[in-house]
């Protein structure tokens, strides 16, 4: 009898020996660094939320914060390895929620304000998630509503944790108690949290993260980015992303004994004003955002000197929007190419300006094995462009109980498959030239096309689908859906497959933002839908818009 999979699988024994050895993997886990942080200097403010009237938590009221509500999820049955399913804004009890599941070894699921009734029943159902933490309305949408529907159709789901008014459910103020010794505490080569694959697939596939892998890459992103105990963090992007987290992100600002200011939302009218009141040093942004800012600093009334350094990262970054970024804010641009997956890439901040401007980085560690690879797999020489693969001490060795995922997304020696198309510089920078898996970039967010169409088939009058990129002057890509209805189906307006995507309860950035009613698609020699000739159609056809 075989042994079953396991859900996580992880790093050879090899791998991990030499992680350490090398000093990547320290053997901390995310919960001991708070604790430390908090003894070292517990006055210190780490927390900056300007949400209310404005709360500063220092160290020492983050780490009291994490063992008391540790305490009461323990309380409530909630233990090592259960999965609670965390869909925050960027608020401070975020940060109170994610190290107290830290504490008890429970994993967070990082799920993102925007995601509906579709992604989180799916994340709930698939995890087996014991608990859903939320807050009662963000921008207008009541949370508790979708709370009580997923709720209904997720036997495991026993708890709903509600930051504000809970109406029928738990309020998370009333979870937190006295202190308690932890029964089990998590070791730090176990599984941290779930992180979100942009994805391909018909589902998201979920990424399980370690204490040392992802406290390796929070320390190396520290030391590129120059963050230490006198920078200020502006979490500008939705705290849960990957990007915000750890590139160098919040956890990175906690780890250097840093300040973390938290925006509700990252437009200039919002973010600007936090940046000269709290004299922050430094963000992150998608390139969309960066181009608003780009347009709103010049004639902005608001101090942003105290800037030093502006990553953008998550899609890929014009050149010609790159060398705004200097003059325009008077700051260091970072470009990061990084993954939820693991690989992170940055600019250096001694990078020459051509560097900085026409390449995205190249990778954190000198653990980070990089392949660029043909169709069949072989290695291409250097400045040819081609698939990228990746192993090393912060990437995944495989997706969260998805074995059959894992043996398409990983090579039998433990590649990554980015699904991206680069191209190595002689420096050992990467530029990212394109993509090979079936995904539109909206900006940063991540769009599987077969999850769409797998929503937009469920049409009755739909027979045909495909879901491609086309381009867009300020989100890079947008979609568009070419639909191809059933023999004898009325006409059908494309507002209404937008509506019929919506109601099945898909996140407002996956819902088509255009639909084009075609007869057939153009085929591939081998009878598949052929993609490039869609996408080539859209960028003749609709290029002369933008
Ligand atoms: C082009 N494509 C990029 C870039 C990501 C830091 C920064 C970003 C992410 C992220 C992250 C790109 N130029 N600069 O996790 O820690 C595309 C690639 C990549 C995919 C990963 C981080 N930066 N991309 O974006 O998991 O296609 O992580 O494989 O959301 O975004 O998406 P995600």
């Amino acid at each position: 009898m075989t042994a079953p999979a396991p859900d996580a699988p992880g790093y050879p024994p090899e791998f991990a020996a030499r992680y350490r050895a090398a000093g990547w993997w320290r053997g901390e886990t995310f919960g001991q660094m708070l604790r430390e942080r908090a003894a070292a200097h517990p006055d210190r403010v780490a927390i900056t939320d300007p949400a209310g009237d404005g709360r500063h938590w220092t160290y020492g009221d983050l780490d009291t914060r994490a063992d008391r509500m540790a305490a009461g999820l323990l309380a409530h049955g909630i233990g090592k390895g259960d999965r609670v399913v965390l869909q925050l804004p960027n608020i401070a009890e975020f940060f109170e929620v994610v190290f107290a599941l830290f504490r008890i070894g429970a994993l967070p699921v990082f799920a993102l304000p925007a995601h509906r009734d579709a992604e989180i029943r799916h994340f709930c159902a698939f995890t087996e998630a014991v608990a859903y933490v939320v807050a009662d309305v963000t921008d207008g949408y009541d949370h508790r509503e979708l709370a009580t529907r997923v709720r209904a159709g997720v036997p495991t789901l026993k708890h709903v944790f509600v930051v504000g008014d809970p109406g029928e459910h738990t309020a998370l103020s009333d979870v937190p108690r006295d202190p308690v010794a932890i029964p089990d505490e998590p070791e730090p080569h176990e599984v941290a949290f779930l992180q979100l694959s942009g994805g391909s697939t018909g589902v998201p596939k979920l990424i399980p993260r370690t204490h040392d892998d992802y406290l390796y890459s929070v320390r190396g992103s520290n030391e590129i980015c120059g963050v230490d105990e006198h920078s200020v963090y502006l979490c500008a992007l939705p705290a849960a992303h990957n990007f915000p987290l750890s590139s160098p992100g919040t956890l990175g600002a906690l780890h250097a004994g840093a300040r973390v200011v938290l925006a509700p939302r990252p437009s200039p009218d919002v973010a600007f004003p936090l940046i000269e009141r709290e004299r922050v040093t430094l963000t992150g942004l998608v390139p969309p955002l960066a181009l608003v800012w780009l347009d709103a600093a010049p004639t902005t009334p608001y101090d942003l000197s105290s800037l030093e350094v502006l990553l953008v990262g998550g899609a890929k970054f014009s050149e010609q929007a790159a060398r705004r970024v200097r003059p325009v804010l008077g700051c260091t641009l970072q470009q990061v190419f990084g993954m939820a997956e693991g690989l992170v890439n940055y600019t250096r901040l001694d990078d020459d300006e051509e560097t900085v401007v026409t390449t995205q980085g190249r990778p954190l560690s000198p653990g980070d094995e990089i392949r660029v690879v043909d169709d069949q797999d072989h290695d291409l020489p250097v400045g040819a462009t081609g698939h990228l693969l990746t192993r090393g001490p912060y990437t995944i060795r495989g997706y969260w109980r998805a074995p059959e995922h894992n043996a398409r997304s990983f090579t039998a020696d433990g590649f990554y498959r980015t699904g991206d198309v680069v191209r190595l510089t002689e420096t050992g920078h990467l530029v990212v030239e394109g993509r090979a898996k079936d995904q539109i970039n909206r900006g940063g967010e991540k769009v599987a096309a077969e999850e769409v169409e797998n929503h937009i088939l469920a049409h009755p009058a739909v027979h045909d689908v495909a879901v491609v990129s086309m381009p867009d002057a300020y989100l890079g890509e947008r979609t568009c859906a070419y639909v191809v209805l059933r023999a004898g189906a009325g006409p059908l307006r494309p507002v209404e497959i937008k509506r019929f995507v919506r109601e099945r309860g898909l996140a407002a950035f996956k819902v088509p933002d255009r639909v084009e009613f075609v007869d057939e698609f153009p085929q591939t020699g081998i009878g598949k839908v052929s993609k490039k000739d869609l996408r080539a159609a859209l960028a003749a056809t609709h290029s002369t818009e933008l």
